[in-house]
């Protein structure tokens, strides 16, 4: 059989973490083909909920705590993590908060996930049979909705709709793969750079539905502004999409700059300056993107001298569709609505149509899973 370990990091949780491993081992009874075991992870709490684990530790094997310094969520999990797949020989581990916000009823269907060949298992809040707390204030409601909006958006990855909740199941594989790189997140920040570099590295995510429950007792750890900065500030430098776009503007800018010389000082055909400057910056950006963007798929010379000759056609493929689309669109907007405002249906083209466009083709044909 196979082990599963929850991890729960602690820091002053002596209200909630005796029935909550209460409510775990109860859970873990039910389950016939898994071992569960548990692992605190306390910060040194000044209120003695190591005390109160150690005492049940002593009449459950299964129940394991470490004592680590404070030094942020994220490196709990870090030395939880590590701890974990030293001694307990785990095949997934899990994340939970330990202040009763995470349902152990949940457990199972994490597991069920696991089993069905998911490798991150997500516990969303904002999918269907999901929730927040109903008597949240409407500041931290629209705290949390936008804040995953945003990173949703920012990474222009809309399936999964859940990054910022603590609840997770995810193989061991992946903790082992990024668990270097996850040392330089040792804040909240930390649940965003794994899921990011966990789809980075191709692991199946799945969401399940989970009802986020209003911590009751104790009091909360996060430092909202701080978690804010750190967070965008990931998503900004992270994010495929927005380096995509730099990229795109680069391409923008060499496009028109060429055409500029070629047109007014070279005085060359505006036909063959058309297709110098575009052709240029069509290059410009496939090496770009290749080297920036789509680093972690990047098609390298190990891929083989055709395969990317082959995604550069590709590339100029999508790119040329890009042209026609938006020579089309803007025959068609100024035709109807006249020429006076044709700068704002080009602005409107770029960013509803061909930015879209071409990052769905770029993801789907060009720079596509390959390990
Ligand atoms: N070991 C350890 N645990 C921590 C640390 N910071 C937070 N935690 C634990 O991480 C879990 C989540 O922290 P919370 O303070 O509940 O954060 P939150 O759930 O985002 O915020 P609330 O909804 O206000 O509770 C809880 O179990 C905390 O005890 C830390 O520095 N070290
Ligand atoms: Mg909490």
């Amino acid at each position: 059989m196979k082990t599963a370990v929850i991890i729960l990091p602690t820091y002053n949780e002596s209200r909630n973490i005796k029935e909550l491993l209460n409510r775990i081992i109860v859970v873990s009874k039910k389950i016939e083909d898994w071992i569960i075991k548990i692992l605190v992870v306390d910060s040194s709490s000044p209120d003695g909920t190591a005390e109160i684990v150690k005492e049940m530790g002593k009449y459950n094997k299964s129940l394991h705590i470490i004592s680590t310094e404070k030094s942020g969520l994220g490196q709990a999990y870090i030395d939880g993590f590590s701890y974990c797949m030293e001694n307990l020989n785990p095949y997934v581990m899990f994340e939970m908060d330990a202040d009763l916000s995470h349902n152990p009823d949940d457990i199972p269907a994490f597991l069920n996930k696991i089993q069905d060949g998911a490798d991150f298992v997500v516990g969303s809040r904002y999918i269907k049979g999901g929730s927040i707390p109903k008597n949240w204030g409407i500041d931290r409601k629209i705290f949390s909705i936008l804040g995953n909006l945003v990173i949703r958006f920012g990474f222009m990855k809309l399936s999964i709709t859940e990054w910022t909740n603590g609840y997770r199941a995810i193989k061991t594989w992946l903790v082992k793969e990024h668990i270097d790189t996850l040392r330089g997140y040792t804040g909240y920040v930390f649940q965003v750079a794994f899921l990011d570099n966990a789809i980075k590295s191709g692991a199946v995510v799945k969401e399940i539905p989970v009802n986020f429950i209003d911590r009751v007792e104790g009091s909360s750890k996060i430092d909202s502004f701080e978690y804010i900065y750190q967070t965008l500030k990931y998503v900004f430098f992270h994010s495929t999409f927005i380096k995509f776009a730099i990229v795109g503007g680069v391409g923008f800018i060499i496009d028109f700059g060429i055409s500029f010389l070629l047109i007014e000082i070279i005085t060359t055909a505006v036909w063959l300056s058309t297709i110098i400057s575009a052709e240029t910056a069509i290059v410009s950006n496939f090496i770009l993107n290749n080297k920036w963007s789509f680093k972690h798929k990047k098609i390298s010379r190990k891929s083989g001298r055709k395969s990317f000759i082959w995604s550069f056609l590709k590339f100029n493929i999508i790119a040329s569709g890009s042209i026609i689309i938006q020579t089309t669109a803007m025959t068609v907007t100024t035709n109807i609505f006249g020429l006076t405002y044709w700068y704002i249906y080009k602005v409107l083209i770029i960013t509803l149509v061909i930015i879209p466009y071409s990052y769905f083709f770029y993801n789907k044909l060009v720079w596509k899973e390959n390990g």
